[in-house]
C-alpha cells in the first residue's frame, strides 16, 4: 500500500472526485452536512492517475483516504463517514426505518444513476431512453416527495445526499416535469438551501442549476 509514501494524501482524508460526477457529488454532500475539511483531488474518470490505480484495484471514484484507509463505492465512502462523524446523523436510528432508506439507496444506485450515465456519455438512443426512464422513476415516485420532508425520512439522510444531486442536475440532462411534480422541486430547493449543498458543488457542478437565492 502507498498511503504513507504519497505526498499527495499527507491530509488525513482525502477524496478522489471527478469534477461532475453524480456519484461523487452524494459523498462530498455527506463530508459537506458533516462539515468535515478534507482535500479534494480532482479526477478525470477516463484517465485515473498513478496514484488511484494504486490504491483502488476498480480505479473509481469516488475513492476516499482517511489515513491508512482506503475506501470505495459510494455507499461505501458514505456509511464509514456517517459512523466517523457522527453529528449531525444521517442514518434514523430504528432497523426498519435503516433498511428502508438502504433499499432506497440501493435503487437510485441500481436504477437510476445508470440512466444519468446513459444521459451524459451514450449516444443519440441511450441519450433518449435515458431521460424517458428517469422521468419515469421520478414521476414513480412523487408520492414519496410527497409524503415527509426528505426522502423517505423526516430528516435529511444518506439517502438525500444520494438523490439530491440527481435532482440537481435534472435542467443540466434536459429533464422537465410537468407541474403537478412539484414536490420533487420543492424537495430539492429544501435541500439546496442548506449551506452544506453549496459547499458540496465543484466550480464544474454550480453551473448546472441554480442556487436558490
Ligand atoms: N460503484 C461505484 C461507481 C462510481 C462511478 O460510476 N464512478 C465513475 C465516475 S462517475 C468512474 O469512476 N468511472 C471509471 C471507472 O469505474 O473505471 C461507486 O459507487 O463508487
Amino acid at each position: 500500500m502507498v498511503v504513507a509514501a504519497n505526498p499527495r494524501l499527507r491530509n488525513a482524508l482525502t477524496l478522489f472526485s471527478a469534477r461532475d460526477c453524480v456519484v461523487c457529488h452524494r459523498v462530498r454532500l455527506v463530508l459537506a452536512a458533516k462539515g468535515v475539511t478534507y482535500e479534494m483531488v480532482p479526477v478525470d474518470p477516463n484517465h485515473p492517475p498513478e496514484d488511484l490505480i494504486d490504491l483502488n484495484p476498480f480505479h473509481s471514484v469516488p475513492t476516499l483516504v482517511d489515513r491508512d484507509l482506503v475506501l470505495y463505492a459510494a455507499s461505501v465512502v458514505s456509511e464509514y463517514l456517517d459512523e466517523r462523524y457522527p453529528h449531525p446523523p444521517l442514518m434514523p436510528i430504528d432497523p426498519l426505518s435503516r433498511a428502508r432508506l438502504r433499499l432506497a439507496m440501493l435503487r437510485i444506485e441500481h436504477e437510476w444513476v445508470p440512466q444519468i450515465q446513459a444521459i451524459q456519455h451514450g449516444a443519440k438512443a441511450q441519450i433518449d431512453s435515458g431521460r424517458k426512464r428517469l422521468k419515469e422513476l421520478l414521476l414513480a415516485s412523487l408520492p414519496l416527495f410527497k409524503a415527509s420532508r426528505f426522502f423517505l425520512n423526516q430528516e435529511m439522510s444518506l439517502a438525500d445526499c444520494a438523490m439530491a444531486p440527481i435532482i440537481w442536475r435534472l435542467p443540466a440532462l434536459g429533464i422537465s416535469l410537468p407541474k403537478d411534480a412539484h414536490p420533487i422541486e420543492d424537495y430539492g430547493q429544501r435541500i439546496f438551501r442548506s449551506p452544506g449543498f453549496a459547499r458540496s458543488l465543484t466550480p464544474e457542478e454550480r453551473l448546472l442549476a441554480e442556487l436558490p437565492a
